[in-house]
């Protein structure tokens, strides 16, 4: 059976970021993917220089009355990333509100890009957006922590905040959520990072459960762009496969991530060494120290809540 996204997210000439990230991945689990690029950079915006065009609101419903014109607006899922204007995610708004109506079971798996540890990297303005607008309509939500942390008003300094946070994140909408990144401690060491995920389902006797776990991610001594992007791509395939078992999607989810880094590392070191370059592949890695962690071993476990 055919299941078809639509990844409304940044395209880029150089490197791997937004639907660059996401469409092959998906592409290579059997996925159609139909793309809309929100916009068309040489390069993700950590380079020195970056140049490009940006698609407006304007031109996103263009896009669209052209797919409604064909008659062809049938989606399964729509995945959504980075976004940095409020008029252009306010249509988003309206064709995700259009394309519910047209097939009732589609999935809107958003990641909320809007910064990192501590600091916005999108105009403030965009914030109410989602919290009114866009996360209302999420069925899959994958903020980091400091994303939760905005939508919510709420800082994490312990597990048991994250709990409550991923709880008033389901209040607003999404039956499940993911904190694809914390600052968490881990209980195996500084060498893991910890993420969080948490999924509301109705069991068939009607009655609710809610699922939370826990994984602790081998870290990799290396900063990554798009990674965010391909894990909400990922988390979007495997929540497919395993759509009430949030633990085994999550697992293959991360074991994916952590097969592409592996390989990302492994492909830019061997470059380096070779070349004596700056290097840029798949997905960038801007290079901070040959300590890296190889072995993969993401345990997670299952709150008994
Ligand atoms: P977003 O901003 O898109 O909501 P994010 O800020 O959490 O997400 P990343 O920090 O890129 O995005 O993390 C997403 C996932 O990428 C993590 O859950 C992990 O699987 C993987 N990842 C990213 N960086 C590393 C790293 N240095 N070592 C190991 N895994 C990493
Ligand atoms: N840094 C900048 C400047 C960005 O524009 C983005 C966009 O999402 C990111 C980081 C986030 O990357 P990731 O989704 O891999 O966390
Ligand atoms: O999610 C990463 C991302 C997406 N799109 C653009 C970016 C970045 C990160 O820098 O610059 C245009």
């Amino acid at each position: 059976m055919e299941c078809r996204v639509l990844s409304i997210q940044s395209h880029v000439v150089r490197g791997y970021v937004g639907n660059k990230s996401a469409t092959f991945p998906l592409q290579v689990l059997g996925f159609e993917v139909d793309s809309i690029n929100s916009v068309q950079f040489s390069n993700h915006t950590g380079y020195a220089h970056w140049k490009g065009q940006v698609l407006t609101a304007e031109e996103l419903n263009v896009l669209y009355e052209g797919i409604k014109l064909n008659k062809v607006t049938h989606y399964d899922y729509i995945l959504t990333g980075y976004s940095r204007d409020t008029s252009f995610l306010e249509m988003v708004v309206d064709i995700i509100q259009e394309l519910k109506k047209v097939n009732p079971s589609l999935v809107y798996v958003c990641d909320p890009v809007m910064g990192d540890h501590g600091a916005m990297y999108v105009p403030e303005n965009l914030l109410p957006v989602y919290k009114d607008k866009v996360v209302p309509l999420a069925d899959i939500l994958t903020p980091n922590q400091f994303e939760a942390e905005l939508l919510t008003g709420r800082k994490i300094n312990t597990e048991e905040d994250a709990i409550e946070v991923m709880d008033l994140l389901h209040k607003m909408g999404p039956e499940t959520v993911v904190l694809t990144s914390t600052d968490l401690p881990s209980k195996n060491g500084d060498q893991f990072l910890v993420a969080l995920g948490s999924q509301k389902t109705k069991k068939p006797d009607g009655t609710n459960t809610n699922q939370k776990i826990c994984m602790d991610i081998p870290k990799v001594d290396a900063v990554f762009v798009g990674t965010g992007d391909l894990f909400a791509a990922m988390l979007l395939a495997w929540t497919h496969h395993h759509p009430k078992d949030l633990k085994a999607a999550c697992e293959k989810t991360v074991s994916v991530m952590h097969h592409v880094i592996k390989r990302t590392i492994t492909y830019a070191n061997e470059k380096a060494e070779n070349q004596k370059l700056p290097f840029d592949f798949w997905l960038t890695r801007q290079p901070q120290s040959k300590n890296q962690v190889f072995s993969f071993n993401c345990s997670s476990s299952v709150f008994q809540r």
